[in-house]
């Protein structure tokens, strides 16, 4: 395997030259499964464990391998023994599913994220907004793709109603059946750059990765007739290098899909409520009834839509949470500044009276 064309530049090879001198081999994770890991060096394939220090020195579970990471490896016969994780410089989680409060890694070091949606009966702009929120914490940059173009009456308007959406992102449309086909999404790939692909199952991860590689590489199923839905096909997250350089990883599909995300990136998504909320009269403003809330006005005359501003307070909540978790001391500076705010919105009301 060319690792250069994986993605390992300079920075990687720079980490890496302590574990050099040690006689560890750099490698990429191609799969992490459980505990069990498969990773690729510039030679070959191998299966691959964590070490015990590894296991001893790394106290967050989402701080051990996870595909995607660069590692610092053992060779030991026809198995590797994984000693380290290089710095990521891109890392993709979500909340863990259920009620605990841990982070899911999904993928580390990407480039660039698919963000796929089926143009069949399961399009959901809200679902979209949440990716695009952990697509901003994570450093990659997304890309939504709406795959199925071949099931949609209208492309035009789908298009407009996700731009609508997406703000910044690229929004390209594909068929892995007939036109446009993936021209839009080849366009991303490269050498040297690592893109996820990402979305709920059904909406044709699989099928796209194993047309862009031009054979059927990885397993792929019909959605349920009724509501289009997926029926979790894909269960492990996989790495596949391609031919021409970079590399694609596809996802399962995710049923929950809760913020492992702060508030910045929730601002980012909906950057025409940010926008408007530097106007409010308090800097921290909460939007929620405070005096001269700029955000709320738009609300009011409707150029922030009913929509996305109930998507932007279920997020913005999430992400508190996720604030107050995660970094106890920033939210209790948070609660501050909103007390020292109510009370200088006190002392305005009192000399207005
Ligand atoms: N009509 C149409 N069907 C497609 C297209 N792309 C994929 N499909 C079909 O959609 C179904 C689901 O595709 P998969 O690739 O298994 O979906 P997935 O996103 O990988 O799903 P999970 O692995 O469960 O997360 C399959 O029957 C595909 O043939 C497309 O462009 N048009
Ligand atoms: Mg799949
Ligand atoms: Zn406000």
């Amino acid at each position: 395997m060319d690792l250069k064309s994986l993605g390992a530049g300079p920075e990687i090879y720079g980490a890496f030259e302590t574990y050099a001198v040690q006689d560890l081999t750099l490698a990429r994770v191609a799969v992490a499964q459980r505990d069990q890991y498969r990773i690729l060096t510039e030679d070959a394939e191998w299966p691959a464990e964590a070490s015990g220090a590894l296991w001893y020195r790394t106290p967050d579970r989402a701080a051990m391998p996870v595909v995607g990471d660069w590692v610092a490896a053992r060779m030991a016969g026809d198995q590797a023994v994984v000693e380290a994780v290089l710095p990521r410089r891109t890392f993709f989680s979500r909340r863990a599913p259920g009620r605990r409060d841990t982070e899911q890694p999904i993928a580390a070091n990407i480039d660039l994220v698919f963000l796929v949606c089926g143009l069949d009966g399961d399009f959901n702009l809200r679902r979209l907004e949440r990716y695009l929120t952990l697509a901003a914490e994570s450093g990659a940059q997304p890309v939504v793709v709406l795959n199925k173009a071949d099931l949609c009456r209208d492309l035009s308007a789908s298009v407009a109603q996700t731009a609508a959406v997406a703000r910044d992102a690229p929004v390209v449309t594909a068929s892995t059946r007939a036109a446009p086909g993936i021209d839009a999404l080849t366009a991303f790939l490269g050498p040297g750059r690592t893109v996820a692909l990402l979305g709920s199952s059904g909406v044709g991860k699989s099928t796209l990765v194993n047309c862009i590689l031009g054979e059927e590489r990885l397993r792929t199923n019909q959605v349920r007739e009724s509501d289009s839905r997926g029926r979790h096909t894909t269960t492990h997250r996989e790495l596949v290098p391609l031919g021409a350089g970079g590399a694609l990883i596809d996802t399962p599909g995710m049923r929950e899909l809760q913020l492992w995300a702060g508030q910045d990136s929730v601002d980012r998504t909906f950057d025409e409520v940010s926008a408007i909320a530097l106007q409010c009269r308090f800097r921290d403003c909460s939007h929620s009834g405070e005096l001269g809330c700029a955000v709320e006005a738009a609300v009011l005359d409707q150029s922030i839509g009913a929509e996305r501003w109930a998507s932007y307070r279920k997020l913005a909540a999430e992400a508190r949470r996720h604030e107050r978790l995660t970094d106890p001391l920033a939210a209790q500076e948070a609660k501050r500044k909103l007390k020292n705010m109510h009370k200088a919105q006190k002392e305005i009301y009192k000399r207005r009276k």
